[in-house]
């Protein structure tokens, strides 16, 4: 076994990336290498260091199975057993703390990952009455999913006035949850009813429903598979033909698991997740799992004049024609488009 050097780990893991991208933005192998490439990568072995060489976590990530951490000696068992050590794949991060802490209100300000604020580009009328718990937009059309028992729904909404155009009422039996729009349907999942409905876009006739193992919090696609959270660390991809669960990624922040992952979008390659009871969007690398930056919206939403309760932020959308991004919360009086900017 050779031992591994820094340069070509890098380079291998680039060929990994690019292995399941498009054919013209895959870099040349010849046939033979490209074959080889395809059988040495169907996993790799993933080191994460800080930036004094200590180790903060190691684990595998496979296809179609996400990342999973491992214990050293268990991935160091692995790695002899296969004799694959130059597969392995050395992240330099520092050991800056979260700004979620397991209380989810440890705000302190990270070092490794870049933290983004926000400016206010419009500020649209949200229904009161609307438990945001899925957002998605798409072709000028804002589409909403609410909960609580006996009150959620799906909804097409005007953007400008806040206007419920379309409404299907769910049975009082179900708490609805996160939504995305797919292709021509509509998917909402439910919170522990373990029950998701597939809706036709434009009427919103339900064309099915399916099962799932866990609770249903948020739900987004990345233009193939659908991408869930259960409200724990976990985000799962579920086929979007047969909804059965095809891998899972663990989320995590340098060394910490982020819990409480809520609402979910797709955006330019990462998945954002609000996380609940923070004013936190974590966004996350969909192939390890790793957080690669925080949004903080803390102050977003001022305090309400009407004296009615407000609950937390959830809810983040994308028009991703005109590059606009939207976020709301519960019970919240308005949604909101805003622009990131790096946190100074
Ligand atoms: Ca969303």
């Amino acid at each position: 076994m050779r031992k591994v050097r820094l340069p070509d780990i890098l380079a291998m893991y680039q060929a990994v990336r690019y292995s399941d991208k498009e054919e013209s933005q895959m870099p040349h192998f010849d046939e033979k290498s490209d074959a080889l490439h395809k059988k040495m990568f169907c996993a790799i072995y993933r080191l994460d260091l800080s930036s004094t060489g200590n180790l903060i976590s190691c684990g595998i990530e496979e296809e179609n199975k996400g990342y999973a951490p491992l214990s050293m000696a268990r991935l160091w068992v692995k790695l002899m057993l296969r004799g694959l050590l130059f597969t392995a794949l050395v992240a330099t991060v520092s050991c800056a703390p979260s700004p979620v802490g397991k209380d989810g209100q440890n705000k302190t300000t990270l070092q490794s990952v870049p933290t983004y604020t926000f400016t206010i580009i419009n500020a649209y009328t949200h229904n009161r009455d609307a438990f945001a718990q899925g957002l998605a937009f798409e072709n000028d059309t804002l589409y909403e999913g609410t909960g609580l028992y006996g009150k959620s729904s799906l909804r097409r909404v005007d953007l400008k006035t806040g206007k419920v155009l379309q409404i299907h009422i769910l049975p009082d039996e179900y708490f609805g949850e996160g939504i995305t729009v797919f292709r021509d349907i509509i998917i909402q999942l439910t919170w522990r009813s373990k029950k998701g409905f597939v809706y036709d876009k434009n009427s919103f006739e339900i064309l099915r429903d399916f099962t799932y193992e866990t609770e249903g919090w948020g739900i987004t696609h990345d233009g193939k598979r659908l991408i869930m959270s259960d409200g724990t660390s976990t985000l799962y991809f579920l086929d979007a033909d047969t909804f059965k669960t095809t891998g899972h990624i663990q989320v995590y922040d340098n060394e910490k698991p982020v819990s409480n992952l809520n609402e979910l979008e797709f955006i330019d390659g990462q998945i954002y997740a609000n996380v609940w009871r923070t004013e936190y969007i974590a966004m996350i690398d969909p192939r390890s799992g790793r957080v690669t930056g925080w949004i903080d919206l803390s102050g977003i939403l001022p305090p309400q004049a009407d004296g009615k309760p407000v609950d937390v932020l959830n809810g983040i959308a994308y028009d991703t024609a005109n590059n606009r991004l939207f976020v709301t919360g519960k019970l919240w009086p308005r949604l909101f488009e805003i622009k990131l900017a790096t946190k100074q």
